[in-house]
């Protein structure tokens, strides 16, 4: 969905798209075809209102809800592609099968070290021990009609929490090796594929204009080839969360 409508001669003003949420991003100032509030027409204790409104509303859309077991869709559900909710804490243990695609394990270890570890609370760590752990990473060919990787919770998951912060470890993420000469053979795939779903375990959502102050530079976006990073609103949110 385009957000921004743009209307004809002679005014080539952008319009709000009225069916998109109000977190839509406003027009850019730098472009000499949006409309520029006349703010300096006010006088300055409205203005300075104004501003601190605006302020406002870029906090808390930095809070955006693409969190947790926050309602009947996102909850923890053993073995079920459409689970979601966090594995026990932010500190995840991640044990990877022996077999595991050679790219995808690299990809895999990649964002644990380059995306999670640096958000502080955050850690993920790969382990040994297939038992005592919060992630387990599996590849295996589900065909064609499966997603090319998902998360849920393991079929011998302990569950606990309650609420938003529901969770159940260890968690299962899967890649679907149907895809392994085709999606998987491109890097920057993997890359945006790895994040994506260790973003799951974490407990993040896809990231949507509904709940992302910008969700177009987030791994948690729902598209093949998209960001390859957590976006810094999503590693805000995991701060706030752990
Ligand atoms: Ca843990
Ligand atoms: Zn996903």
């Amino acid at each position: 969905m385009t957000c921004w409508r743009q209307t004809v001669h002679p005014m080539r003003v952008r319009l709000p798209n009225p069916a998109c949420p109000l977190t839509s991003p406003l027009p850019s100032t730098h472009d000499p075809r949006a409309v520029r509030f006349p703010i300096r027409r006010l006088p300055p204790f409205l203005a300075l209102i104004l501003v601190m409104a605006a302020l406002v509303t870029v906090v808390g859309t930095a809070k955006g809800s693409n969190w947790g077991a926050l309602d009947s869709y996102h909850l923890c559900t053993e073995m079920d592609v459409q689970s979601q909710c966090t594995a026990n804490n932010g500190i995840h243990v991640v044990w990877l099968e022996s077999q595991l695609m050679t790219q995808l394990r690299t990809a895999t270890l990649n964002t644990m070290e380059e995306d999670y570890e640096p958000i502080s609370g955050i850690s993920a760590e790969e382990t040994t021990d297939s038992e005592n752990t919060d992630v387990r990473v599996f590849d295996s060919n589900f065909g064609t009609s499966a997603y090319a990787g998902y998360t849920t919770c393991a079929s011998d998951a302990t569950y606990g929490g309650s609420g938003i912060s529901q969770w159940c470890r260890p968690h299962i993420l899967y890649y679907n090796l149907y895809f392994e000469n085709t999606y998987f053979q491109d890097a920057p795939y993997r890359r945006w594929i790895a994040c994506h779903e260790m973003g799951h375990t974490f407990g993040l959502w896809h990231a949507t204009a509904n709940n992302h102050s910008n969700p177009g530079n987030s791994c948690m976006k729902n598209v093949h080839y998209g960001p390859e990073d957590v976006s810094t609103h999503d590693g805000n949110h995991l701060e706030d969360e752990y």
